[in-house]
Parts: structure tokens; C-alpha cells; sequence
């Protein structure tokens, strides 16, 4: 695998931050053994975890307001994967990408495919995109796409989604998301049924055209760009279509596409209850869809979320298995930190989920001890796990502290001089 950071560098920020880290290990490894839990399984469990970085997120997202270019941002996809490959090789635990298309639509995809490779990268799930229209495109997407009334605009749309698969499957990625804004701003705009019915008979297209091995992902969110009836709102709904589906189907839980104080970890429970949990897009969020940086806002609720998955990995085995991506935005922070800084809340919570122990937590609801079972679960997201996921990197070979060693490296200024800004425009190169 092609190091694009100088695997000197790391090496040499990690020994300054060695005796700290291994004192700090020590000490923490002392007080989970005093709760009966083994520091070193804990560590080998944070390596096993892997989040996929969203190729959009590479580059400086902007608001519905502005977008404030940042230095020395990805121009193509290949430029995006070399960022994604340093958030990868300073966290070890991005081994993935998320690639949109057609923002990332390689002209080979083969070449694509080669080039993630040589930098330790393979494909996570595909994400199509008929929420706006490209240069060139025969119909628009302004009065819907999988839903519009028009069947022109559908077809195009579903042959979109199909050529997604096409793409993904030459890239080794083995799902599709679907994100739709679908929707009306004004009661009487759409029959609200008819919609839906439009819907599922465009998406048993798409799903007629998966392998056999691909999942489709759901993905649904309250509303925006739609103002008053979006189609796929909330998780009933893509419930609802993903059962009408079928078992490829299941539903996508973005953090940040529910309405305020909603809780996101009874209905990452009830999907995994009935096998319809596929997958998540991670951020944080304090109003809507914000796509802030995961944990920025509310880790708590993050672990939550991780608690319930642990349960339900508890109960389904190895084969319950979602697919774990970030979904952010990042507009006054560089992208590439704000990915590892990320990466590495997710995996926190992750680890804290893990050191919740589960019979005692049924014991203490069976005797309703509600206090305790509260306490319960705030001891471990209380508990600062920070030096096992340092030690997680270092012993796979990332940094000790990713920031730190990827500022010293001088990455941004050295891709700054060879990208040049491209004002005003977006992530996607689309202005
Ligand atoms: C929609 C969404 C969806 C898109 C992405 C760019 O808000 O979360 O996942 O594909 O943003
Ligand atoms: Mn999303
Ligand atoms: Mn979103």
C-alpha cells in the first residue's frame, strides 16, 4: 500500500507521544480490570472497526448560502481517494470510500478501481444522485425523479440508479444508497398516496437490476429540499417500502435527517428488531440536516445509538453486519481533520457500547433499578477511552494523534501548490 504521508514522520510524531500514551494505557488498563474488563481485548476490538469516508466529504461543502473554497481541495475523484487514503492510513479505520455519482463518475472505472487499491482503499456503497440536474441531461429533476409524474423523467432516473450498480459493481462495492428529495411544498401538489406508489414501482426497477449479492439502502429524511410532504420522510416509510421490496432492501439511518429530540436509537432498534437495519451516515446535527462533525454536538447520543447496535450484534451474531459511513459537511474546518477527528468519535463510541455489560444491564431492568441501569451506561460513555484507540492506530500503524501528525506532515500546503482553488464552486464541481 502507497503511503502517501512519510511512514517516517508518523513514526517519528508517535515516539514523542510513546511513554504518554503507554503510561496512560497502563493506567486505564488498571481501572477496566478493576471493572472485569481486559484493556487488551478492547484495543484488538477498535481495530476491527471500519467506517467509510464519503468522497464528497474531501472537499469544502458549502451551505444553501455560500461556499467558501478551501486550499488545495480534491478536482477529481483520483484526487479525492489520495485524501481519503491519509485519513485511512493516520486512523486505520477508513478503509473504505463512498463514492456519489455522477460527482465521481470515473471515465474508467477499472483504473478507478486499480488506483484505490494501490492505496489500501476498496468501495463502500454507491450513492446515486436525481436530486439535481446535471449539464446535459434531457429531463429535469425539478418536479421529482423516482416519484415525478412524468415517466420520461422516472426512466431516467431509474436508469441512473442502474448504471450506479453497473459502476459500483465494476468497482467492487456491493450496495446502492438511495437518497431521493422527492417531495411537494404545497398541500395539493402531489397525491400524497400516488407518490409512494410511483416510488415502489421505480425502485422494483432498480432492484430488479441487483446482483445477487447487493443490497439497496433506503435512505430517508424528514424533509428539504421538499418543504411540506416529502415522500420518504421517516423510517416508517422506508420500512414500509423496504419490506414491499424485498429482503435486498433494508433502511439507511443518517443521523441528521430527523426532526429535533427524536429518538434515533429506539428506531435504530426497531429496524434492527425486524432485519431492516442496512447501514448508517454519520454526523451530528443541533437543528435538521446540518451534517456537522459526528460526536460535535451529541456523543451521548451517538453511544446510545452504538449501545443498541451492540445489543443487536449481541442477539443477531455475525451476520448482522450494517454498513457504517460518514455523511458531512465540512465548511470551517479542513476536510481531512474533520474526517479522522470523525472517524475516530464514531469508533469511540464503539468501544464505550462495547464495555456496557449486557447481563448486568438486563439484570438491573428486571429488577427495575432504574437508576443503576442509567448509571450503567453512563459509566462507560463517561469512561475516556482515548488511549485505546491510540493504541489501536499505533499497533496498526496510523498516529498516535492523527491531527497533530498530519499537520506536521504539511500535506494541505504541499497539495495546495499543486491544486489550485476553484472558487465558488462546489465539492462536486457543480456551482
Ligand atoms: C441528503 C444526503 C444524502 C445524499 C448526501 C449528499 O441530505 O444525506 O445521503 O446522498 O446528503
Ligand atoms: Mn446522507
Ligand atoms: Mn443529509
Amino acid at each position: 500500500m502507497t503511503n502517501i504521508i512519510d511512514a517516517g514522520l508518523v513514526a517519528d510524531q508517535n515516539a514523542k507521544l510513546e511513554a504518554g500514551l503507554q503510561a496512560d494505557y497502563e493506567a486505564l488498563g488498571g481501572m477496566l480490570a478493576r471493572r472485569g474488563l481486559d484493556i487488551e481485548e478492547l484495543t484488538a476490538l477498535a481495530q476491527t472497526f471500519d467506517v467509510a469516508v464519503p468522497s464528497w466529504g474531501a472537499g469544502t461543502g458549502g451551505t444553501r448560502f455560500a461556499r467558501f473554497a478551501g486550499r488545495g481541495e480534491p478536482r477529481n475523484v483520483f484526487e479525492k481517494l489520495e485524501d481519503c487514503s491519509v485519513i485511512n492510513q493516520l486512523t486505520r479505520a477508513t478503509s473504505g470510500v463512498s463514492p456519489h455519482f455522477p460527482w465521481d463518475k470515473p471515465s474508467d472505472a477499472s483504473e478507478l478501481r486499480q488506483a484505490a487499491d494501490s492505496l489500501g482503499l476498496v468501495f463502500d456503497a454507491v450513492n446515486s444522485n436525481t436530486f439535481q440536474d446535471q449539464l446535459g441531461q434531457e429531463q429535469t429533476y425539478k418536479f421529482g425523479s423516482l416519484t415525478a409524474q412524468s415517466k420520461e423523467v422516472r426512466a431516467q432516473a431509474i436508469a441512473h440508479n442502474i448504471e450506479c450498480i453497473e459502476l459500483g459493481r465494476a468497482l467492487g462495492s456491493n450496495a446502492l444508497t438511495v437518497w431521493v428529495g422527492d417531495g411537494a411544498n404545497f398541500p395539493g401538489q402531489n397525491n400524497l398516496r400516488g407518490s409512494l406508489e410511483r416510488y415502489l414501482d421505480s425502485m422494483r426497477e432498480i432492484y430488479a437490476a441487483l446482483p445477487d449479492d447487493w443490497n439497496v439502502f433506503i435512505e430517508h429524511k424528514l424533509f428539504e429540499p421538499a418543504f411540506y410532504a416529502t415522500v420518504i420522510a421517516d423510517w416508517g416509510t422506508s420500512f414500509a417500502c423496504a419490506t414491499e421490496l424485498g429482503p435486498k432492501a433494508k433502511c439507511l439511518v443518517d443521523l441528521g435527517h430527523h426532526a429535533p429530540n427524536t429518538n434515533i436509537e429506539m428506531i435504530v432498534a426497531r429496524l434492527a428488531q425486524f432485519g431492516k437495519l442496512g447501514g448508517f451516515h454519520f454526523n451530528d446535527s443541533k437543528y435538521g440536516d446540518d451534517d456537522l462533525d459526528s460526536g460535535s454536538i451529541n456523543p451521548f447520543q451517538l453511544f446510545l445509538v452504538f449501545n443498541e447496535l451492540a445489543d443487536a450484534s449481541l442477539r443477531g451474531g455475525s451476520s448482522f453486519k450494517p454498513a457504517y459511513m460518514l455523511d458531512q459537511s465540512h465548511n470551517v474546518t479542513d476536510p481531512i481533520e474533520s474526517l479522522m477527528s470523525s472517524a475516530v468519535e464514531v469508533q469511540r463510541a464503539f468501544v464505550q457500547s462495547a464495555m456496557v455489560d449486557r447481563a448486568e444491564l438486563a439484570g438491573l431492568q428486571g429488577a427495575n433499578d432504574v437508576l443503576n441501569s442509567a448509571q450503567l451506561l453512563k459509566r462507560a460513555f463517561r469512561t475516556d477511552v482515548s488511549p485505546i484507540l491510540a493504541m489501536a492506530r499505533v499497533r496498526a500503524g496510523g498516529a498516535a494523534d492523527p491531527v497533530a501528525a498530519y499537520r506536521a506532515s504539511g500535506y494541505r500546503d504541499r497539495v495546495a501548490g499543486l491544486r489550485p482553488a476553484k472558487a465558488g464552486a462546489s465539492s462536486s464541481g457543480i456551482v
